[in-house]
């Protein structure tokens, strides 16, 4: 009898020992999962500050994008670094200003991998930190070394950059080699008819564009006059690889799929994945299903096409049981643009729809249109839902994912601002250098700095507002968002202020 008195409350503590054990290992691994979240950026290219319902269209209804910003942040004075796509990649990739990189403009699909290997990038920061990195989708940042033997291993290309798997497009879809690229290596090659691309002059006996007319599905309006695959004209000259070539129209669920893959191969461990959408970039080629969807033309149909893959990868996490645990970054690479060189009727079917918002300017513009974008970070359970009016740049990834996953990398040019990233906070940068095709201007506070610049105040063809003019100009945007009123002339004191901060960061 005295013995089980004894024993009981020996027990009694055992047991509670075990399971207060038991409860801090569910804790610690609780705080390791919030340490190594899973990563996925995705990379509109040339969507637009208000192509989305959320961010006040009314003529497009985007609900798959809607939830990343509702339901997360809505980043109201987002940028993208650059107003093209090439220097936007690179500055979010790497965390350089690109313009501190002369050949950080828009490339061809010929040129030279632009990042450094030796560079620290997004990926390779996660990649040093336990994580499964992939890359699904537009590249643009160039492979190889300037000679690219596109019929063996293309190198060194992102999975040089900090990449374990890679699949994607070269360039733009608008330029050759067409094909896609798995981990370095043309997919569905045949190696009898081998792939040759250049872009100066036209291989023997091929039809371009310019001279056979006849054998277009889509007519080339500026630019875009090379060798015809589909039926579509591109820019630069290709040979061979026809077994190779994309199929424009599939090439949405094509990207989506490897999107998938990766993420279901990966679950059981941290990845990042940098999903890369080529919509609404020229050439405009919705799948069958999304023809005629938006009654805005190709472009407000591949919107919804995009819309729809943002969907599909959502409903994918959310099967994996993975939402809890992912933080996902939405935005775009540059501002959008109606006919960027194809007659696809986003011009004469655009109706009420204004893809800038309220912003002026667009792509390749240094007006606010060009770089501001759409920007929502969304973390299920972890992110209270919130508009945030903090001044962020897609620049600063890198140094806020690295606090993310507790590393103290600091990129050249690129901020820790994860607490912004995470709604823990509402202030963001001071300064923000903006760039549009090699020209820059400052964004300070609330006020933008735009320097003279010489050339076209509108690229025709485009029909943008460039932001080019001889006199400086400076605009206050918390009351003139739409960049009206040039209080350069009223404002010296301001105008002086802003042109010292502009030429301590970029330099006189
Ligand atoms: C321009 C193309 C445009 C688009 C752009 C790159 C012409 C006339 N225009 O040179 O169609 O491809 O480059 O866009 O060729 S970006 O979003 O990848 O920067
Ligand atoms: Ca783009």
């Amino acid at each position: 009898l005295h013995f089980r008195f004894f024993v009981t409350p020996i027990l009694l503590i055992l047991l509670a020992m075990v399971i207060g054990c038991k409860k801090t290992d569910k804790k610690e691994e609780a705080s390791l999962e919030m340490k190594s979240p899973n990563i996925i950026i995705i990379y509109a290219d040339d969507l637009g500050y208000g192509d989305l319902s959320s961010y006040g269209a009314t003529e497009i209804n985007t609900p798959n994008m809607d939830r990343l910003v509702n339901e997360g942040i809505k980043f109201t004075n987002g940028y993208a670094s650059s107003a093209t796509c090439t220097p936007s990649r690179y500055a979010l990739l790497t965390g350089v200003y690109p313009w501190r990189n002369k050949n950080a403009k828009i490339l061809p699909g010929t040129a030279p991998l632009l990042i450094d290997t030796t560079q620290m990038t997004v990926a390779k920061l996660l990649k040093q930190n336990g994580y499964k990195t992939g890359i699904v989708g537009k590249w643009h940042l160039g492979l190889g070394n300037g000679q690219v033997n596109w019929n063996g291993h293309i190198t060194p290309g992102p999975n040089e950059v900090g990449f374990d798997y890679s699949y994607i497009m070269a360039a733009t879809q608008d330029r050759v080699p067409t094909v896609y690229i798995q981990n370095g290596r043309v997919e569905n090659l045949d190696p009898n008819d081998p792939i040759e691309v250049n872009y100066d002059e036209n291989y023997e006996g091929q039809p371009t564009g310019k001279d056979s007319p006849e054998l277009l599905k889509m007519n080339w309006h500026h630019g875009h006059n090379n060798t015809i695959v589909n039926g579509i004209p591109r820019i630069g000259f290709m040979k061979g690889g026809d077994s190779a070539k994309w199929i424009d129209e599939e090439m949405a669920p094509q990207f989506l799929e490897k999107a998938k893959n990766f993420v279901t191969i990966n679950k059981d461990q941290p990845f990042f994945l940098y999903y890369a959408l080529q919509q609404p970039h020229v050439p405009r080629t919705p799948a069958p299903e999304f023809i005629g969807k938006s009654g805005m033309g190709p472009r407000g149909d591949v919107i919804l096409e995009a819309d729809w893959c943002i969907g599909q990868l959502y409903a994918t996490l959310e099967e994996q049981g993975l939402l809890e645990n992912t933080l996902i970054i939405f935005t775009s690479d540059n501002g959008p643009v109606l006919n960027d060189g194809y007659y696809d009727n986003a011009v004469e079917k655009i109706g009420n729809h204004t893809p800038s918002g309220p912003l002026r300017g667009g792509k390749y513009s240094l007006f606010e249109a060009g770089t501001r974008v759409p920007f929502a970070t969304y973390w299920k359970g972890t992110i209270t839902p919130q508009t945030n009016e903090a001044l962020v740049s897609q620049l600063d990834f890198l140094s806020s994912i690295a606090s993310l996953v507790g590393d103290d990398y600091k990129g050249k040019d690129s901020e820790n601002f994860m607490d912004v990233f995470l709604g823990k906070k509402n202030i963001g940068r001071e300064n923000l250098i903006l760039e549009a095709t090699s020209r820059t201007a400052l964004r300070s506070n609330d006020w933008i700095l735009i320097p003279p610049y010489k050339g076209a105040p509108i690229a025709e063809q485009v029909n943008i507002e460039l932001g080019n003019n001889l006199k400086y100009q400076l605009y206050n945007l918390t009351e003139d968002i739409s960049q009206t009123n040039n209080l350069a002339d009223t404002n010296p004191e301001k105008l002086h202020e802003m042109i010292k901060i502009y030429e301590s960061i970029r330099g006189t």
